[in-house]
């Protein structure tokens, strides 16, 4: 499906990343993979998976710096002379505005932070491959349903990720004229990183469990495979999209009727 195409990932942090599913099932399907890390703390988690999935060239690239990006994507511009795609799987929020009551807890700091390392980055990242990305090239992104219903917790990320599903959508209307296509998965929730530091994720799972109509969760080789196939000719029809891969939870409004006594 990905046969002769080079994508780069972006937001490997270990094995439990959602970016570790996509790219093994990318690389099972053929591409040949480029890494971006935050910073070198990462890379003795992710050294040897990208070992394992054959890939060589690991750059770092923190995206709260347009200097980093530069950096990046000049050693890039230097080692793959094109590319068939980008995976932008970065999130962020000070760790304070993601517990408690949403109009106590946010700031101006804390809003400003969490847009732009979750959704200004996927703009400058397409800025930034743009002069690198092949004809019916695909840029894809990780979204989660806060973004369109409120939930505890989740608070100014939801903002952002309504932003960066706006970002997909005009992403999709400015870049489709060169055939390039941009999506987004909306993921359900993962024990990733980026959620073992949430008050009652485990809970959250369950809830979740009980709701969808799989009766479970998703796993990260699941998000994985379709963002595999939106990166594919094979989706060559789809832009500007958001895709649910979560066992169908937000199609469902209730599980069972409870008891009454
Ligand atoms: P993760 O912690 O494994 O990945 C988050 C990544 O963001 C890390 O690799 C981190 O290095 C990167 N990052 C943060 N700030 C950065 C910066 N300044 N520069 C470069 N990289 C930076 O967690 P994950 O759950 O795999 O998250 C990946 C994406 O999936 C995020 O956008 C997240 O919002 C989204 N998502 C997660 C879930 C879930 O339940 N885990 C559900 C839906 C969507
Ligand atoms: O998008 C996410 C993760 C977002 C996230 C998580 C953290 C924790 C550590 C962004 N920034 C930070 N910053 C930190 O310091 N998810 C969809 C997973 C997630 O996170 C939640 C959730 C879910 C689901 C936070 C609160 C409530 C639900």
């Amino acid at each position: 499906m990905l046969n002769n195409k080079k994508f780069i990932i972006t937001g490997l942090a270990n094995k439990f990343s959602i970016a570790s599913g996509i790219a093994k099932s990318m690389a099972a399907h053929g591409a040949e993979l480029l890494f971006l890390y935050q910073n070198e703390r990462f890379l003795k988690k992710i050294k040897p998976i990208a070992d394992e999935l054959g890939a060589e060239l690991l750059i770092e690239c923190d995206v709260s710096s347009d200097k980093s990006i530069d950096r990046a994507f000049k050693e890039i511009g230097s080692k793959w002379e094109n590319i068939d795609g980008l995976v932008h799987s970065i999130g962020f929020a000070p760790s304070d505005q993601l517990e408690g009551d949403f109009t106590e807890v946010t700031t101006r700091e804390g809003f400003q932070i969490a847009h732009d390392i979750s959704s200004y980055s996927f703009t400058a990242l397409a800025k930034a491959s743009l002069p690198l990305l092949n004809k019916n090239a695909a840029l894809l992104t990780l979204t989660y349903l806060g973004s369109i219903q409120s939930l505890p917790n989740y608070n100014v990320m939801g903002l952002a990720k309504a932003s960066l599903e706006a970002n997909t959508r005009f992403l999709a209307a400015s870049l489709g004229k060169r055939g390039i296509r941009v999506n987004a998965i909306s993921a359900g929730p993962i024990k990733t990183l980026a959620a073992s530091g949430v008050k009652d994720f485990r809970s959250m799972l369950t809830e979740y469990a009980d709701r969808a109509p799989l009766g479970r969760t998703v796993t990260t080789e699941e998000v994985g495979n379709v963002a595999a196939f939106l990166c594919s000719d094979l989706a060559s029809g789809i832009t500007g999209e958001i895709t649910y891969v979560d066992a169908g939870f937000n199609t469902s409004a209730m599980s069972t009727i409870p008891k009454t006594e």
